[in-house]
């Protein structure tokens, strides 16, 4: 997600002063904090009531705010602007309703193309695979047989069963369904609705139906993070006709800045329940509202961070490497190995925009040179043979080894050499390492000392 162009935190620390030459915070020293803060939230398609409230409740707090003799003004602002962010945000984080003992009813709605059938099957595999339960979805989209054939595959996909009747209403369809899996035991039955291209009674009235038959704890609406503000009233809506329980915002992993979409909770009161980033099934995250606030203010994410490194990386085969490292076995199978697993992660743009303060050290064009330098080892290290990688000696003494890797990367030989000396380096410092290790010594004591001066 791309709200911002410029980090909130990075203009608070821009403009306002560590030391301010009172110990009372006035109106001219947040002034233009305020006002380049309220241009990054237009850019971003915020709506203007939300952005409005939110800067008269930070200038009421700020103003007249008396600071401790050791306290600095700028992370007294940062921390009023993070609460209000959360606050704007929903403040908690808010569960998907998924009872223990009875069936739990949960229908998605939305326009058309917002992502409803894909979150379907996301939401299905989060709740079987994380939840542990029993997952029955339904296909109620029967105005196109494309739709129905969509949810099957994602169904198939996720294992899950897919209920549908041919030839039946869409009434008949949800009481059968509710019928089946009552019958059948199942925790909980999702409802994939039909999108159309505008609100219209037609649509309403059948979505009205389905709720009187179902009776669901959660009726989620799924917003497309590029909906622009109109999206507002479509919601509002569809909320005053169906009271609706949650969002999910998909897309966040596109270009937009999802400014409106992240407004409805402020404006309506309508909790943001997952975020969906990207196409496949395992792109769904719980929303947190202070995580979100941190990203936002460019303060990082070590949560999430540490979340995703623990659900993608494998442990075993991390602890393996790093010991061979420390043994001073490193060798090109296992560089190969380690860069699989950070790309499992994501980018490393995606990766740093989780580090505090980082982000905004690093440039853009410094970030695509690292994963420019990574996809060609990547490629240079897929174009060798196992062999090769495990004993990367015989590629130096032998040529014709290291002109076949690179025809066949289609990489320079400065860029194989470049490779060869920077896993030269790695193993031998880590060789290094490991023998402090083992002579008891603290090999990270000086770097922790470093980062502590900081
Ligand atoms: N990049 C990205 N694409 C998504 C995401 N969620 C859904 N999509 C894509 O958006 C398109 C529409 O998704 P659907 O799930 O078919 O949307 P829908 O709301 O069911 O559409 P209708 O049934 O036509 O109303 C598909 O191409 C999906 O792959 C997401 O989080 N990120
Ligand atoms: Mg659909």
């Amino acid at each position: 997600m791309s709200i911002f162009k410029s980090m909130l935190g990075k203009i608070i620390f821009k403009n306002i002063k560590k030391k301010l030459d009172n110990l009372t915070i006035s109106e001219d020293d947040i002034t233009e904090t305020l006002k380049q803060i309220r241009i990054e939230l237009l850019n971003a398609d915020v709506n203007i009531l939300v952005i409005k409230k939110f800067l008269q409740t930070i200038r009421q707090k700020a103003i007249g705010y008396v600071m401790e003799p050791n306290e600095q003004a700028h992370d007294v602002i940062l921390q009023i602007v993070k609460d209000e962010l959360i606050n704007i945000l929903g403040q908690k984080q808010q569960e998907i309703i998924c009872n223990e003992n009875n069936l739990t009813k949960i229908l998605l709605v939305g326009l058309q193309g917002s992502g409803k059938t894909t979150t379907v099957a996301k939401l299905a595999n989060w709740l079987k695979t994380k939840k542990k339960k029993k997952i029955l979805i339904v296909a109620l989209d029967i105005y196109r047989l494309a739709a129905i054939d969509q949810l099957k595959q994602l169904a198939k996909k996720i294992d899950c069963e897919c209920f549908t009747l041919p030839n039946k209403s869409v009434d008949e369809i949800t009481f059968a369904s509710l019928e089946y899996a009552k019958k059948n035991k199942f925790d909980c039955i999702i409802f994939d609705t039909a999108g159309r291209l505008q609100t219209n009674e037609e649509m309403m009235h059948e979505l009205k139906r389905i709720k009187k038959i179902t009776n669901p704890q959660e009726i989620i609406y799924v917003v497309d993070a590029m909906a622009g503000q109109d999206i507002i009233n479509v919601v509002d809506k569809f909320n005053s006709v169906l009271k609706l329980t949650g969002l999910i915002i998909t897309k966040i992993d596109s270009e937009a800045r999802c400014g409106a979409a992240l407004s409805i909770t402020s404006l309506l009161k309508i909790p943001i329940k997952f975020l969906g980033n990207g196409e496949t099934i395992g792109n769904l995250n719980i929303f947190y509202p202070d995580r979100i606030a941190s990203q936002i203010l460019g303060l990082g994410d070590l949560k999430t961070l540490s979340e995703k490194i623990d659900e993608k990386i494998d442990k075993n085969s991390a602890k393996k490497s790093f010991t061979r490292m420390i043994a001073g076995k490193f060798d090109l199978e296992d560089l190969m190995l380690q860069m699989q697993q950070v790309k499992k992660i994501g980018s490393i743009g995606g990766i740093l925009k989780f580090l505090p303060n980082i982000s905004d050290k690093i440039s853009d064009s410094q970030i695509e040179n690292v994963e420019e330098k990574m996809k060609k080892w990547n490629v240079l290290l897929s174009s060798m043979t196992q062999k090769e990688r495990r004993y990367p000696s015989i590629i130096k003494r032998q040529i014709t080894r290291k002109k076949r890797i690179i025809d066949g990367s289609g990489c320079k030989s400065e860029d194989l050499n470049k490779l060869l000396t920077q896993w030269e380096k790695t193993k031998i410092k880590m060789e290094e390492i490991g023998k402090q290790i083992k002579s008891g010594k603290n090999p990270f004591f000086g770097l922790l000392n470093k980062i502590n001066e900081k």
